[in-house]
Order: structure tokens, then sequence, then C-alpha cells
């Protein structure tokens, strides 16, 4: 597939001599930004596998960047690169196999439980996690969720979650950032169209005028250069997680130099920013700005209209030009392409991606563009969109009084950890078996988030949506010329800026700010109930990959009324583990916990099966013929505390 000749190796020294005054170069966009397969079920099975991906199958990537020598390198990217997928081969109304990354879900919400089959079919352990979604701990697929290489994980949940955009990923422990960076993440939109009164008026048809924007920066790792004088380099592999690096490629949905064919309409653009380590600042303009030199160029951007956060809607359309996309983080924009003409282009652009201040993240960027979009009045939505509702979801803090609140302090170490570095909360690591904190269940809570590093961390937390009621500090956003606007002072809400306003799972928080926020740790329906339950844990920790493995992260439990919290030791569990799972005849348990209790076996609708005392449940054989087979939930109370697991009959 590299078919550089010399001729063509002359026309690119020609090139560089061209470009050579500047950062960057000429980038082209003949690869085609995939839409992923759109997955609505009720066939939610995935399948995780080995597989290998081309980043630029037309070889668009032609440009060169300076060294600080002076001398400039090629990378080619046009070749095939180990990568992970999580597919659905076994469907047959799957018009395209991906080789990289995931479908998208398409979910409607529902109080029925929803069975997500996910088969790891490569050598090692994953996980798979929800990302925004309010669901049971055990289904959450955070670190405790492990699958092993050939066997299959129900992670079963009701959808209850407002209208958005959610993704999905590997959460291993101290392996998330090799097995993101390599594939494993997808899209999942949450929607509502029998009840959402917004839906008829959004661009909704997927692929149409309604897209998911998996948005990365990606490092490579190169072969050495073949031969100097050739200034080629090849790639071998994706492996961001040894030297993670800022990223120097942008790319969308798995492609770099990537064109997609847009309507001459409304457009609702889901971005997501799916990095490893870099925090985006996206924006829309019709210069792909290659020549861009100084912090004092002005650039134009064109002006979208932000619809959604993370939790979805916001309180009417807001103007926004560019905007910072943390890591993780997720926005919904609407931009019309009407006032362009047929073969127009506008292209997506991450402008100087690095922090103020924080020259780490400086440097020659390789290319400015993540993708272009091209106006193409041949696509002919079936309900085209030509103006914005005037509203669109009221907005206010949660209610109730705040029950708790929690200080969480970011920290670090120098000489340990990913890179050197170890990040830490509160001065110590992520420990799987320490529950850090025990929030009681339908409470509101409020948490202070203190940012004592030299580095900013996008603070994410599972399970909840929450609101910024305070922030302190610097606060980096976009100033609308490419740059940000870098700001010190006490932010609170109402008076918030855009930045920091709407449901949030993912908030940067700046070099030596404090954020403030609110949240309430509801409960599921009713059949659920029994799921909050303190053997499974929650994660919160910054979404910066690196920092995640290297250890900022602690786990809190969502605790019912029958735990008391005072009787929950922070920082001690004792185990119980029921096997085999699957199993037929009968299930044994092992571990540490052997007080007397009640074990029950209960169908997926909460429907008491069977019930028996029990004196210690490590070393008794419990025999399973006599209940039904499929998956059913196992529960033990022993005094104030449960244990529940689900359990595969065969
Ligand atoms: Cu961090």
């Amino acid at each position: 597939m590299k078919t550089t000749t010399t001729f063509s190796a002359f026309l690119c020294l020609i090139v560089l001599c061209t470009w050579s005054m500047n950062a960057n170069a000429q980038q082209v966009f003949s690869n085609t930004v995939p839409v992923p397969y759109a997955i609505w079920g009720p066939d939610w099975r995935i399948d995780i596998i080995d597989t290998t991906h081309n980043f630029d199958p037309m070889g668009a990537v032609t440009d060169v960047f300076n060294q600080s020598d002076g001398s400039a390198l090629k990378f080619d990217l046009n070749v095939s690169v180990p990568a992970y997928a999580y597919n659905n081969p076994d469907s047959t109304n799957v018009p395209g196999a991906l080789t990289y990354a995931g479908p998208t879900f398409i979910v409607d919400r529902t109080n029925t439980a929803i069975d997500f089959p996910i088969r790891n079919r490569v050598d090692t352990l994953t996980t798979v996690h929800w990302h925004a979604l309010n669901l049971p701990a055990e289904s959450d697929g955070g670190p405790h969720q492990r699958i092993k290489k050939d066997s299959t994980w129900h992670s079963i949940f009701p959808i209850i979650d407002e209208v958005q955009t959610a993704w999905y990923h590997s959460h291993l422990m101290d392996f998330t950032t090799d097995q993101v960076t390599r594939g494993m993440a997808g899209i999942m939109y949450v929607q509502e169209p029998s009840a959402d009164p917004l839906y008829s008026q959004l661009p909704n048809e997927y692929g149409v005028n309604d897209f998911p924007l998996n948005i990365q920066a990606k490092n490579f790792v190169f072969d050495t250069i073949i031969t100097p004088a050739d200034t080629t380099y090849l790639v071998t592999a994706i492996k961001a997680g040894e030297k993670p690096g800022p990223g120097r490629f942008g790319m969308v949905n798995g492609v770099v130099g990537g064109s997609l064919h847009v309507p001459h309409s409304m457009v609702r653009l889901r971005m997501l920013n799916g990095s490893t380590i870099k925090i985006l600042n996206i924006g829309l303009t019709k210069d792909p700005l290659f020549n861009y030199t100084s912090s004092s160029d002005s650039i134009h951007f064109e002006t979208m209209h932000l619809i959604a956060t993370g939790g979805g809607y916001v309180d009417y359309p807001r103007p926004f030009t560019n905007n910072l996309l943390s890591l993780g983080d997720r926005r919904e924009f609407v931009f019309d392409f009407s006032q362009y003409n047929h073969g127009d282009t506008v292209y997506l652009t991450h402008f100087n991606n690095k922090l103020p201040g924080d020259t780490k993240y400086g440097g020659n960027w390789y290319s400015s563009a993540m993708c272009a979009f091209v106006v193409d009045t041949t696509i002919q939505p079936m309900n085209p969109v030509t103006s914005l509702p005037a509203t669109l979801k009221p907005y206010d803090l949660a209610p109730g009084s705040v029950f708790k609140t929690r200080t969480k302090v970011l920290t670090g170490l120098s000489g340990g950890g990913a890179g050197g570095q170890q990040w830490l909360i509160d001065d110590t690591p992520m420990i799987m078996n320490v529950i850090n904190d025990t929030v009681l269940v339908n409470t509101k809570e409020e948490w202070i988030i203190n940012n004592t590093t030299a580095h900013a961390h996008p603070w994410h937390i599972h399970k909840v949506q929450f609101q910024v009621t305070e922030y302190a500090g610097t606060l980096g956003f976009p100033d609308g010329k490419g740059g940000y606007k870098d700001s010190s002072g006490i932010y609170t809400y109402p008076n918030l800026p855009d930045e920091l306003f709407g449901y949030k799972d993912v908030q940067l928080i700046r070099d030596g700010a404090q954020l403030t926020y609110v949240a309430r740790f509801d409960s599921f329906p009713s059949q659920w109930d029994m799921d909050s339950l303190f053997t499974h844990g929650f994660m919160y920790h910054c979404h910066i990959l690196t920092h995640e493995d290297a250890s900022m992260m602690h786990q809190f439990v969502v605790v019912d009324s029958l735990v008391p919290t005072t009787s929950v030791g922070e920082g001690e569990i004792r185990t119980l583990t029921l096997y085999p799972n699957p199993a037929s005849n009968s299930i044994k348990f092992k571990g540490d916990y052997t007080d007397s209790g009640v074990l029950r076996f209960y169908d997926l609708n909460g429907r008491l099966l069977d019930e028996r005392d029990i004196q210690s449940l490590p070393g008794s054989t419990i025999s399973t013929d006599h209940l039904p087979r499929g998956i059913i939930k196992v529960e033990y109370v022993s005094g104030n505390i449960r244990f529940l697991e689900k359990l595969v009959l065969q």
C-alpha cells in the first residue's frame, strides 16, 4: 500500500520547500469519513474483535512538517495497523463490518431491561463501560466487570437517562489507555421519539442530517527512517499508550483527511472527544487554517448552535464559535449548511490544541483540520430542518437540599506511574478492593474538586450528571479567534460562562482551580432497587487516559436505606464470589464473607423464585436444578449487608 515513488518524493520536497515557512502544510481530504452502522435493537449483541485498520486508505496525508533542525519528515499513514473493533458479525442486517471502534447504538428510553451480551474475542481481559449512563453498578462496565477471552458478559439495565449522546469504551484497570486508543470506543444515542417534543424539531436522520463524530487526536509509533534522504516514516503500530504525547494526527471516526457529505440544510453534529490525552478546541471554519502561525492571527469561526451537553438538552440553542471539548465529553451542535452552495466545504478544525502556558503541548501541529464537510444538494433528508426551536429544555439545579458535601484534592507525585508521573486523588491511588466513598441513594450531594497540580484534568464521574455551581481559578475557554480566553475568577451559578453550563459528566479543571458541583444519586425503577449495592463500585477519575491508568481514580458505592452508611466501612470490603457462572445444576461460593443470611433468587423483573436460610455461603453447594434457565439474579442478605450477582443458568 505504500506507493511513494522517487518522483512523488521529489514533488513532496518541492511542496516541503513551499510550505517550510509554516508549521503546518497542505492536507487533502480524499478519505471518506465513515458513518458507523447503527444498531436500533432488539439484537444488541456485540463482539470485541482483533482487526486491522487503515487510518488513511486514500493516502490523504501528503504533508510534511519541520523538525527543530529544519529538516522535514513525511508520514505514511496508508498502512494497516493492529486495532480493536466492537463488531456485530452475527447480525444479518449489518451493512458493513467495522475495522475500527464501534457501531452506534440508538436506544429508546425504557423502563424495561435491555440485555447487551458482549463477547470478548480478543486475547486480553477487557471491560465495556457505558459512559454517562445511570445504571446498576454491576452493569456499569467499570474495572470490576472484567470480561475474559472467549466469554460473554451480560450487561443488563433499563435506559432511564435523559435524551442525550453517550458513549461506551474499555475501562480495564491500568490498561484503558491502550485499549481505547486502539479502537475500543463507540457512540450511543439515547432518544425518545414518542415523548420528546424536540425529536421532530431537530435533525434526526442518522447518517443523513444527524452524524456521530468520534473526534480523536492520535499518535503513532513509527519505524525509524528507512533512509535519511527519503525522510519517510512508516506507521507500524498504534501504541499511543507507550509514548502518548499530544496526538499529532487529528481524525474523525477513524480516518485522517476525511470528507463527509452533508445536505443543504441544518445538520446535527454529535461531537465526542474520544482522544487519549488531548483536550480539543473545536470549531468550524471556511479555511482549513493551514497557514496559521501566530496567536495574533485572527481566525474566523462559523457560528454553530449548541443544543446539548453530555447530559442532554440545554435551555435554548446557544450560539458558539469554537469550543473546548474535554476528553470523554460530548457536545451536540446544529449547523446550517443551507448558507452555502453545492460543493462548498467547511472544515472541522481543532485549533492550537495546547492549553495556555502548557508548553508541553506546544510545537508544530501536523494538521489543523480534522475533517471536511462538503455540501451536497443531492442529499435530501426526509424532513429537512430549516430553523431551530427558540427554547429547548428548562434548566434548573437539581431539587433538594445538599445531604452531604465531599472534598477531593487532585494531587500528583513525580517519579512513579506512567510517563514518570503518578497521579492521585487525595494522595492515594486507586485500589480495586477499597471503596473510597459511600453515598446514600436518592440524595443530593455537593462535591468540591480542588486541583493542586500543575496540570489540567478533565474530571469525570460515573452514574450521575452533575451541574456546576461554582468554579474558582483559571478557566480556559475559546476566544473566537482560535485561541483561549484565559480568565481567572470565581464563577457562580447562575452566572456561569457557557463552558460551565449544562448537565455534565466531564468538566475540565485547570491547574490550581477548584470545581464545585451538585448531583443527585438517584435510584432506578422499582424492580432495580435491589441493585443499589455496596459490593459494586462506580468510578470517578481524570479522563486523560494516561492519568486514569496512573491512578487518578477512586470509587464510590451507592447504598440504599437497608444499609446504614455508618455500618459500611469505607476502605474495607469482604468478598463473596459465586461460581461457576454460567452454571447448570448447582452453584458454589468462595470468599471471606461467612456470616449467616438469606439467599434469594429473582427473575429479571424482580419476581422471587426461591428463598432459603444459609449458615455460611462459602463451602455450601446450592442446587439450581429447579430454577428456570436463562439469566436470574442471586441475592444474599446478611444483617445490613447485601450481595447481588447475575447468574446464567444453562
Ligand atoms: Cu488528569
